[in-house]
């Protein structure tokens, strides 16, 4: 039955597609291979078999799409459908997506490049794809209702146009857009310059990811779709810390980070380590004159940031939401403040009526780090990740960049963890308590911090403490 079912739908993808848009009989012929992802690892870069060059992006826990060459066209296929992702060991989740993923494969072009896009849709209710920042006809817009009709059930629809504007994009449906990018629905799209671009640097390597949130009750399995703010999964790419790739970079290396924001807030990316620049949004590459150094920039709902930067400090070094609860795994949001209250002797009462019970936060939440709680079936820690030097306590949006000399070109493995080289990494103070242990002339007080800085910054009336 299911079996005559998808047999009957596809002919009638088929049939549609053939039927569909100003594309050739001869064209449309036979639909490009839908090709499906079941990894939620990051691929390896597609070098481009055919076409003009360009340097690959690598999709951090995700993938390019392959395409077909015809007749000078590149020809994608994209499958709206249920997929289930691993957004951590242990911790899937029933989304929507594309190709067997949340988000949808990477699509990649080069400024100038016809591209046709078929589009079947194999979820429950209908769909579009908007092309989000493309210059295009507006028919191809992708707004259901607006610009064309929506996708039914089971029905291939086909985009066409060309690729005018170099930069970093995105797509997502225009259909039932509250409840099909709750459920992760979204892909990237970069168009390469042809040739050497003024504002478009050659850089070695070019990472590109998308900010996502989704609200999963922990232990269940599927994300609240009428959730407007409180959403408990902050992640790059569908995927949440430690399970988020690390962006490996050889030291010397320009770096190119291609973020795009599909949640219902703000997020501001913060790198350790190094400064970068933004080099361009969705509108595309900004002016050299308008570039100024940042550490931390926000990337808006809706928008798509560049940023690019030198790796010449060595190390790993945190990559992440500067929003403190963006960092964090799941968690409830009902958890009173416990800081400073005193639960001696509760807990052992409480424990002989709830044997899981635990006291959590009366000295902070870091004790969160390191305990592992009793979890339901389906979720992961709130505050998790281990690093050489002990728990991580972080989760969701973050990651790490790590510099390493000596790398290999195109090598993205994980190269470890970085060794500190001996003398620079913070130490243990051992010395009396409470005195410094430092000549007298360089004591704080010297300094004007000591017992005397009360006297010593008060205006004295003379004018001479200088
Ligand atoms: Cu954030």
């Amino acid at each position: 039955m299911q079996r005559r079912h998808l047999l009957t739908g596809l002919a009638q993808t088929a049939g549609l597609a053939v039927a569909t848009g100003s594309v050739s009989r001869v064209a449309m012929a036979a639909l490009p291979e839908a090709v499906q992802q079941t990894s939620a690892d990051t691929a390896p870069p597609l070098n481009p078999p055919n076409g003009r060059p360009y340097n690959p992006v690598v999709t951090l826990n995700g993938w390019t799409c392959p395409w077909r060459m015809n007749n000078g066209v590149k020809e994608f296929h994209l499958v709206a459908e249920p997929v289930v992702r691993e957004m951590a060991p242990g911790f899937k989740v029933n989304l929507w997506g594309y190709n067997g993923q949340s988000p949808g494969p990477t699509i990649e072009v080069v400024e100038g490049d016809r591209v046709r896009l078929f589009v079947t849709n194999r979820l429950p209710e209908h769909t579009t794809i908007h092309w989000h920042g493309q210059r295009l006809p507006n028919g191809m817009d992708g707004v259901g209702g607006l610009n064309q009709p929506q996708i039914p059930v089971g029905k291939t629809f086909v985009y066409e146009f060309i690729a005018r504007r170099p930069g970093t994009f995105m797509y997502h449906p225009h259909a039932d857009e509250m409840t099909q990018m709750a459920m992760g629905m979204m892909g990237l799209w970069i168009t390469h310059p042809k040739g050497r671009h003024p504002l478009i640097a050659l850089v070695q390597r070019d990472y590109a990811f998308l900010l996502n949130a989704f609200d999963v009750v922990p232990g269940s399995l599927t994300p609240q779709v009428n959730t407007m703010l409180d959403f408990n999964i902050w992640a790059f790419n569908s995927r949440v810390f430690p399970a988020i790739s690390p962006l490996v970079a050889r030291l010397g290396d320009r770096v190119r980070v291609r973020v795009g924001n599909l949640t219902m807030t703000n997020h501001p990316v913060h790198i350790h380590g190094i400064e970068f620049e933004v080099t361009g949004t969705d509108g595309g590459p900004v002016p050299l004159t308008a570039r100024w150094p940042e550490v931390t920039t926000d990337v808006a709902v809706g928008q798509m940031r560049q940023l690019e930067f030198l790796a010449d400090e060595p190390g790993d070094w945190a990559l992440h939401c500067h929003k403190s609860h963006h960092t964090m795994g799941a968690m409830g949001h009902g958890v009173p403040t416990m800081i400073g209250v005193d639960h001696r002797g509760l807990v052992q009462k409480i424990q002989k009526l709830v044997p899981d019970y635990m006291v959590m936060g009366e000295r902070g939440m870091a004790d969160m780090g390191e305990m592992e709680m009793p979890l339901p079936d389906n979720t992961f820690p709130m505050m998790t990740g281990t690093g050489p030097y002990g728990a991580i306590e972080m989760g969701g949006m973050f990651t790490t960049l790590k510099v390493r000399a000596g790398l290999a070109n195109g090598d993205y493995r994980d190269p470890g963890n970085y060794q500190q080289p001996p003398g620079t990494q913070a130490w243990e103070w051992k010395g009396t308590a409470g005195v410094p242990d430092m000549p007298p002339a360089s004591r704080p007080a010297a300094l004007g911090t000591g017992p005397t800085q009360g006297s010593a910054r008060k205006p004295t009336g003379h004018g001479g403490h200088h």
